[in-house]
């Protein structure tokens, strides 16, 4: 088993290099480009992997920002990247006697396959339908109440990062006396706590095997907005994720918001000028780190987003798993400007967009 897995990354290293090696002569934007030397590095490998396919999948096309050739069925997956980056759900809300507001979410764990590059499928399990599940959008100080339904044939929770009781951490051995801990399939179960401390934070579950249960996609972020708020700004939704396609534990396809490359065929468009704010959140399982890069700019970084100063001007932060913070940043130029991973071999599979700035 393990020497299986270790064969297969190191095949996958293989086939890196020598891309790499093939891609060093093209004059600009290589990091994109060693993908379409890939197909012949593959013919070399006795036995293909989920990756090998995807990566021999696409062709030897002109442009470098086709990613993969072909396209993924976004109506059949029943979500669209290019939706999710400007998707925030804040629920619905009623103001309690004492005052305060109530927010409430319906969460819904579910089995379904999706495609997350061109012709390559997953088995995934989702909250609402979706990876990354809704980014849940509210107020410092409000009640938050989710009301999670179980509809997957295996036991999930919801775990939120925050402050809050032990009952309402979802996590297995911690309340099923009271309905909490493990949910099982077909059962319900309602995590109620304050929104705070301020930031940007997310929930997964946390049913063993974790590796497991968040690789396959039950995870996304829950943003608490300061009670004084934040500047006017565009807001976007990044969530650093990967996929292992051949349950070997390690990944084989990379990407911000689930499909590899969606934002090299569909940038993200944005204003000259106007402040563009990034939710970034890494969720990648089996790697140790990932990372975010933009090209031809900097952005303020506030990490966790928990304190209204930026805690450092940079174009390149990391981020553990389960780490986060938010990015703030002006397009001064019009034009194409590369995002990826400067986890290099994450951006050659599919970690890797455009924000396309127009006036
Ligand atoms: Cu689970």
């Amino acid at each position: 088993m393990r020497r299986a897995k270790t064969q297969q990354r190191l095949s996958r290293r293989q086939l890196l290099g020598g891309a790499a090696a093939a891609g060093a002569s093209l004059p600009v934007l290589s990091e994109v480009l060693p993908r379409r030397q890939l197909p012949g590095a593959i013919a070399q490998q006795p036995t293909p992997t989920a990756h090998d396919v995807a990566a021999g999948a696409h062709g030897s096309g002109s442009a470098m920002h086709d990613g993969f050739a072909g396209t993924v069925d976004l109506g059949a997956n029943g979500f669209d990247p290019s939706e999710i980056v400007r998707d925030f759900d804040y629920g619905k809300t009623r103001r309690l006697a004492s005052g305060r507001t109530l927010r409430e979410w319906d969460l819904v764990a579910i089995d379904q396959e999706i495609e997350i590059a061109p012709g390559v499928m997953f088995p995934a399990w989702t909250y609402n339908g979706r990876i990354p599940g809704p980014t849940l959008r509210c107020r410092e100080g409000e009640l938050l109440r989710i009301n999670f339904a179980n509809s997957s044939a295996h036991p999930h929770t919801v775990h939120f990062h925050g402050i809050h009781r032990a009952l309402m951490d979802g996590v297995p051995g911690l309340g099923e006396g009271s309905g909490g801990g493990v949910v099982g399939p077909g059962e319900r179960f309602s995590y109620e706590f304050e929104a705070e401390p301020f930031g940007l934070h997310h929930y997964h579950c946390h049913v063993m095997p974790l590796a497991e249960h968040i690789a396959k996609g039950l995870y996304g972020e829950l943003i608490i907005d300061p009670r004084q708020g934040r500047a006017e700004a565009d807001e976007l939704v990044m969530v650093m994720n990967g996929f292992d396609t051949n349950f070997d534990l390690a990944n084989e396809i990379y990407a911000v918001n689930t499909i590899a490359f969606h934002y090299v065929d569909r940038p993200i468009r944005v204003k000259r000028d106007q402040l563009v704010r990034i939710y970034l959140l890494n969720i990648l399982e089996y790697d140790q780190i990932n990372s975010f890069h933009i090209h031809a700019n900097f952005f303020d970084y506030f990490p966790t987003g928990t304190r209204l100063e930026p805690a450092e001007f940079t174009d390149t932060i990391v981020q553990g798993q389960g780490q986060r913070g938010i990015l703030e940043l002006r397009f001064p130029y019009t034009g194409k400007f590369m995002f990826h991973a400067h986890k290099t071999e994450f951006a050659e599979l599919g970690w890797l967009g455009f924000f396309e700035v127009v006036d």
